[in-house]
């Protein structure tokens, strides 16, 4: 039987190479995120017998209601949600942040994805299925700048493990995938600079979109007995040595 997953932010990264990835695998796709462009080629790309896409802001509920409302009976029963959509906007000290960026990272990556899978939880219990988060390393080790995008992994982090406390004996198997540096579109948009993420990637040789897709595919077809709880992972070149001190002399 072909099995459907439910990807949140599917137009960049992480989540369109995990559309390509399931699709590869024989899965159908609802693919989803903001710009209608990019989940129209991956339609083209895919095939519309294999991906829905469903263009919508993921912190409007309203919205999400209603593309949870109009899936088409091919895609309507889901059998894995990956919750992926999320971003980190800036960098600065606590001090200094802008208030509206922690507000958003907040309402994307935490609320939002509460939210849906609060949604989608009935019928992954009815229909035995399963729930990967990505969550991050920022989560687990921090970094100066990290502040609420590390809180709000943190949560995911959390969040996706709780889950599994709760779906005792429901058959739902509850994943946390938690990666270090993945070269995608994520810090194009934290810094709102291409040549920032260049810099930061160049001579690291990053995970990518692919090799975080791939821990996907696999967690998502091993056999049914068998939970995956969390997993980290790290380019070679990054480690999480981060201890420092200030001296007062
Ligand atoms: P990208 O910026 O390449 O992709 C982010 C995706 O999230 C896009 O498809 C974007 O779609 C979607 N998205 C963001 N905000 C919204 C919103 N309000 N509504 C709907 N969709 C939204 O980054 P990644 O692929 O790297 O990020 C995917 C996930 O992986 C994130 O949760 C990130 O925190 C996490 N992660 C990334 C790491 C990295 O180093 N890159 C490491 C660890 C975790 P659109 O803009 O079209 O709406
Ligand atoms: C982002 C991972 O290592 O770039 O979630 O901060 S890292």
């Amino acid at each position: 039987m072909i099995k459907t997953a439910f990807v949140t932010g599917a137009t960049a990264g992480i989540g369109a190479a995990t559309v390509r990835a399931l699709v590869g695998a024989g899965w159908r796709c609802v693919a989803t995120g903001r710009r209608q462009e990019r989940l129209d080629a991956l339609v083209a790309e895919l095939g519309a017998d294999k991906v829905h896409t469903a263009c919508f802001d993921v912190r409007d509920t309203a919205a999400l209601d209603a593309a949870l409302a109009s899936l088409p009976e091919a895609f309507r029963d889901i059998d894995l949600l990956v919750n992926n959509a999320g971003l980190a906007q800036g960098l600065s000290a606590a001090q200094n942040a802008n208030l509206d960026d922690w507000q958003t990272m907040i309402d994307t990556n935490v609320t939002a994805m509460v939210v849906l899978t609060r949604k989608l939880l009935p019928q992954l219990i009815a229909r035995n299925g399963a729930i990967i988060a990505i969550g991050s390393v920022a989560g687990s080790y921090l970094y100066p700048g990290g502040n609420v995008y590390a809180g709000s992994k943190a949560f995911v982090n959390h969040f996706t493990l709780a889950l599994r406390a709760d779906l005792h004996g429901t058959g739902v198997r509850v994943t946390s995938i938690e990666p270090g540096m993945v070269e995608t579109e994520f810090t194009v948009v934290r810094t709102g600079s291409q040549q920032a993420s260049d810099d930061l990637y160049r001579g690291v040789n990053p995970m990518t979109g692919d090799d975080i897709a791939a821990t996907i595919l696999w967690i998502a077809t091993l056999p049914p007995h068998l939970n995956i709880n969390r997993i980290e992972l790290m380019p070679v070149n990054q480690d999480f040595a981060g201890f420092r001190v200030a001296r007062n002399d």
